[in-house]
């Protein structure tokens, strides 16, 4: 049996317009409910999320949602030097949102430069039929023109593509790097491999929301075990 973990440490960045549902996305991906009377937290909002795609790979995002600094995008600037990928959101119902979104692609490549950033399109709050005012193929096509990973029409009232966003971005950057497609950096922390500790294995077993497959059950005791 192999009792190698695989630990990887992906920053991610939630970065649109004021007032299109940055907060409520992550809050709905995170905590798991929406609530229209919900008060966003102003300045930076961080969490935290493990990703298990198989029992060898856990992939730990830390996210960060921005509020407040939309007028002000210089204050972004570090958290977006350390992060690998970027839910860029617009709403479907405010063009102006989705008019944005090219000089907020740029602005973003140029702060982070010489390092990598990797995008998903968000075409936010779709459950809005009746005041939509951008269509899906335009999301579409502006996503394939800027070389994103995806467009998705998402809605977090709704819980439509909410968790796919997520994977969508997270599958994409890891098989980017299995490819050796994105360098690492000792001075660059958007894309990390952590310390292989026993302890950090235990923790992160142990926080791993999904349900655990026999193999990785089995893991867990071993680690429990060598811990002790
Ligand atoms: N119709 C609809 N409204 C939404 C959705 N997500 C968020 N909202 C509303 O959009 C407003 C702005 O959301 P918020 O998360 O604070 O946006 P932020 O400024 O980008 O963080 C709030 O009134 C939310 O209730 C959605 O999926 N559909
Ligand atoms: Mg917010």
């Amino acid at each position: 049996i192999d009792l190698s973990l695989h630990i990887k440490q992906f920053g991610i960045v939630i970065l649109g317009d004021s007032s299109v549902g940055k907060s409520s996305l992550l809050h709905r991906f995170t905590e798991g409910t929406f609530d229209e009377s919900r008060q966003s937290p102003l300045g930076i909002d961080f969490k935290v999320h493990n990703m298990n795609f198989d029992p060898d790979v856990v992939i730990k995002l830390l996210l960060w949602d921005t509020a407040g600094q939309e007028r002000f995008r210089s204050i972004c600037k570090s958290y977006m030097r350390n992060s690998v990928g970027c839910i860029l959101m617009f709403d479907v119902s405010q063009r102006q949102t989705f008019d944005r979104v090219g000089s907020w692609h740029q602005e973003v490549l140029d702060y982070v430069k010489p390092n990598p950033m990797f995008f998903v399109l968000v075409g936010h709050k779709c459950d809005l039929a009746v005041g939509r005012q951008v269509r899906k193929s335009e999301g579409d096509a502006l996503a394939k023109k800027l070389n994103m990973l995806a467009y998705l029409e998402v809605s977090t009232k709704e819980n439509i593509n909410v968790r796919e966003v997520f994977e969508t971005l997270t599958r994409g950057i890891y098989n980017l790097f299995q490819q050796g497609k994105i360098p690492t950096r000792d001075d660059w922390q958007g894309l990390t491999q952590s310390a292989d500790t026993q302890m950090q294995k235990w923790c992160l077993h142990l926080s791993l929301k999904q349900t655990k497959t026999e193999k990785s059950n089995t893991k867990l005791k071993l680690f429990l075990v060598q811990y002790e």
